[in-house]
């Protein structure tokens, strides 16, 4: 594998790494202000997060690559509202999408073709994650401040998300 393609790869493990820990934040938060339905989704965004990590470290290694298991940088923990959160996901979800969009260019430069296969699945994956993404937010717009369009959200998010896929 060569050199430069690795190293994308390697940021790219951060980058889902990052993805994990930041929903795992989201989730507690969520879980704290009794947002038991926003809690639950990111809970499992996180763990999709962490496997996109490990599908990574698994390919550079079979592919005879060096991983490198990432530092990461502390994670947002505090939110303002159910609308900041969900900004923040899409903000997350749109970065991770550009960095994917980066490794792929950067493949079909290199005529790396197989680890341009390989990332097909995640340019797949992330046009469904940020279709969510941008739908919950939508929703929540819509439903501005009011108490009894969060509590519903809450209660109908997962309704909501299978929705999009
Ligand atoms: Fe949604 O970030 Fe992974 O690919």
């Amino acid at each position: 594998m060569k050199t430069k393609i690795q190293d994308l790869l390697n940021d790219q493990i951060k980058y889902e790494a990052s993805a994990s820990m930041q929903y795992l934040a989201m989730a507690s938060w969520a879980d704290n202000k009794g947002f038991s339905g926003v809690a639950d989704f990111f809970y499992a965004q996180s763990e999709e997060e962490k496997a996109h990590m490990t599908k990574l470290v698994k390919f550079v290694n079979e592919r005879g690559g060096e991983v490198t298991i990432p530092q990461l940088d502390k994670p947002l923990d505090r939110f303002e509202n159910l609308n900041a959160l969900f900004e923040h996901f899409l903000k997350s979800e749109m970065f991770v999408t550009e960095q994917i969009n980066k490794v792929i260019f950067e493949c079909l430069q290199l005529k790396d073709y197989n680890v341009h296969n390989f990332m097909q699945w995640y340019v797949t994956e992330q046009l469904e994650e940020e279709s969510t993404a941008r739908t919950l937010l939508d929703k929540l717009n819509i439903i501005g401040s009011d108490k009894t369009g969060h509590y519903l959200f809450d209660r109908d998010i997962n309704t909501i998300a299978t929705a999009t896929e």
